[in-house]
């Protein structure tokens, strides 16, 4: 069971890197370094493509706002979730993913066991207090012995972290700013989302917390 392993394994204070299941390491604080000139590299990206909050499926405006760079781009709509090599906001394709986060995800994916990621998308998520994630799996990707690499900056969130089905009762795990979560193996896909953003002011980014989310699509 998925949820065990990942309290068996719980990170000690002191330790850098842990594993939180198999497949799955949690690399805490490893873009802190990087993180102002990783947001000014998405301040770039958020030029040529805003953040906007999409429609699900169903009708429902998400909570969290969105942008992506990268060759594809999630997108969401009264149509369904898909890759979309263009912005639909704009018809164009998407902005280049800059390259401090190519090597951001691909260091991180290589200490955590997957020496050769090179993600095609990092879809790029904000929330503002009370902005949360519903319980899901990531599933729209061709490839699920992929990894998917998530940077966490600015305000800290709880991640829900569940099991293989959606009726396991999830773990609850802190992300902080400049965390990493590299998420391959029997967990990559696992049931997961965010619980509501509390109120807070971070340094870098206000009153938001910013994901990077990095995945290969195609
Ligand atoms: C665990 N975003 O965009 S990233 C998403 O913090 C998403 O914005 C969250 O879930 C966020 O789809 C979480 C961490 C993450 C991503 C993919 C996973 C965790 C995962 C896939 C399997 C298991
Ligand atoms: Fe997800």
């Amino acid at each position: 069971m998925i949820a065990g392993d990942l309290l068996a394994a719980l990170p000690s204070p002191e330790a850098a890197i842990s594993p939180l299941a198999e497949g799955a390491a949690l690399l805490r604080a490893f873009a802190a370094e990087e993180a102002p000139a990783l947001l000014e590299a998405l301040n770039s990206v958020l030029a040529a493509a805003p953040f906007r909050h999409m429609l699900t499926p169903g009708g429902h405006r998400m909570s969290v706002a969105m942008s992506n760079c990268g060759r594809l781009g999630w997108v969401t709509d009264r149509r369904g979730y898909r890759y979309d090599d263009r912005d639909p906001e704009t018809e164009r394709p998407w902005p280049a993913m800059p390259s401090l986060f190519a090597s951001v995800a691909a260091r991180a994916a290589a200490r955590s066991g997957y020496p050769a990621f090179a993600p095609d998308c990092c879809l790029i998520n904000r929330y503002h207090p009370g902005a949360r994630m519903a319980l899901h799996q990531d599933r729209d990707e061709r490839d699920f012995s992929q990894p998917i690499v998530s940077v966490s900056l600015g305000l800290p969130a709880i991640f829900l972290f569940g099991g293989l089905t959606r009726e396991a009762r999830p773990l609850r795990v802190r992300l902080a700013h400049g965390d990493v979560v590299v998420w391959g193996g029997r967990v990559r896909l696992a049931f997961h989302g965010v619980a509501p953003l509390a109120n807070g002011l971070h340094p870098l980014t206000g009153s938001a917390r910013i994901n990077l989310t990095f995945r290969k699509a195609a």
